[in-house]
């Protein structure tokens, strides 16, 4: 069986969604550990290097059998689903696997923000992410060798808040919204063990490697978890392996869109409805006008960041999936969502 290569860091939370991932769906794989230690650094030596230099980083074969460096989980992720049989993470029913498109969205393109923005916010973060990060490419580094990648990381990522969109502006809202989403997952969670029912979707995944950050390592947001939602403090930790889940070899287990929804996912619906689409919208139109700024309103706010294309991208990908849908599953996405407003915020 071929053995999927990649390079990615235990402190990079799209590392972790692919290594839960991909243990959950028993596909085997070989990592080179890389933290983002010193200028220049991102790549493996003897491989092809990356359009973007990401974590994590794909070393997979391309149409002619040629490997080529690849990043971007989503993609990955579904390009995973043609490869390997079973354990799928892409919910069967149309309008549910929509609605997961979204959440991994959400998960990481959103809650990457508070990621980020706890991180390299606060001086405990700080201290903590500078002192460990570069010791997971060099566990046998001496303190010595460590110390100046540590002012180097911190110096670099703390530079990057703003591209990420946390500053004394937005600050309040991520902290407002990584709360609120916190409130309403624990909720959700009381009505099944995983986003989109007794199996877990590749939201799952994406919200799972923001939180082995948020919930798990970073001092202040992890303060916060584990005091007010310990239930998703201890899902994190189940996440992180599921190779040995036992689910079911046909399509059961997925919530679909025959009855009616949970409320408390109409809940995350309407948070993406309210507060996410927007935003792309928002992020969308100061990329297609070349603004130098997205400086607008997100969640009742003033809002403000330099303008992100990926995630103009991230829209127009949503736009192509609801275009996707047939006319019948729109018609019932619209019945079943009703209350949230996302087919209008989808307009
Ligand atoms: N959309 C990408 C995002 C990957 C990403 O942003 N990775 C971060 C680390 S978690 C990174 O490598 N950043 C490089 C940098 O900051 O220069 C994915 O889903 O894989």
């Amino acid at each position: 069986m071929t053995v999927v290569e990649l390079m990615g860091a235990p402190g990079s939370p799209y590392t972790r969604k692919m290594l839960a991932l991909m243990r959950y769906r028993h596909i085997p794989y070989r990592i080179s550990w890389q933290s983002i230690t010193a200028p220049g650094d991102m790549g493996h030596k003897n491989r092809p290097k990356p359009k973007v230099a990401l974590l994590p980083t794909y070393y997979l074969p391309d149409a002619n059998g040629e490997i080529q460096a690849v990043t971007d989980s989503t993609p990955i992720l579904r390009r995973f689903e043609e490869e390997y049989e079973g354990r799928s993470v892409i919910p069967s029913d149309a309008i549910m696997a929509f609605l997961n498109w979204l959440l991994e969205d959400y998960g990481d393109e959103w809650l990457t923000k508070s990621m980020f923005h706890y991180r390299w916010h606060y001086a405990a973060d700080i201290k903590k992410a500078g002192s460990i990060l570069p010791r997971w490419g060099n566990i046998s580094a001496s303190d010595e060798e460590i110390e100046p990648l540590s002012k180097y990381v911190s110096d670099r990522q703390t530079g990057r808040l703003t591209y990420v969109g946390s500053n004394e502006v937005t600050k309040e809202t991520i902290e407002n919204s990584f709360t609120r989403f916190m409130t309403l997952l624990d909720a959700h969670l009381q009505t099944a063990p995983f986003i989109f029912g007794q199996r877990p979707s590749s939201a799952d995944f994406a919200v799972y490697g923001q939180l082995t950050c948020l919930a798990l390592f970073d001092p202040t947001s992890s303060a916060i978890v584990v005091s007010e939602f310990p239930r998703i403090y201890a899902w994190t930790e189940l996440m992180e392996d599921l190779s040995g889940l036992a689910v079911a070899d046909d399509d059961s287990g997925w919530l679909d869109s025959s009855s009616a929804m949970p409320e408390t996912l109409l809940a995350l619906v309407q948070e993406l409805a309210r507060l996410y689409i927007p935003y792309l919208k928002l992020n969308a139109e100061a990329v297609m006008s070349s603004a130098e700024m997205v400086d607008g309103e997100v969640d009742g706010r003033p809002y403000q960041q330099n303008p992100f294309p990926y995630q103009a991208k991230c829209l127009q990908w949503i736009g192509e999936q609801y275009a996707a849908l047939s006319d019948r599953d729109k018609a019932r996405l619209a019945e079943l969502t009703a209350e949230t407003g996302l087919i209008e915020a989808l307009s």
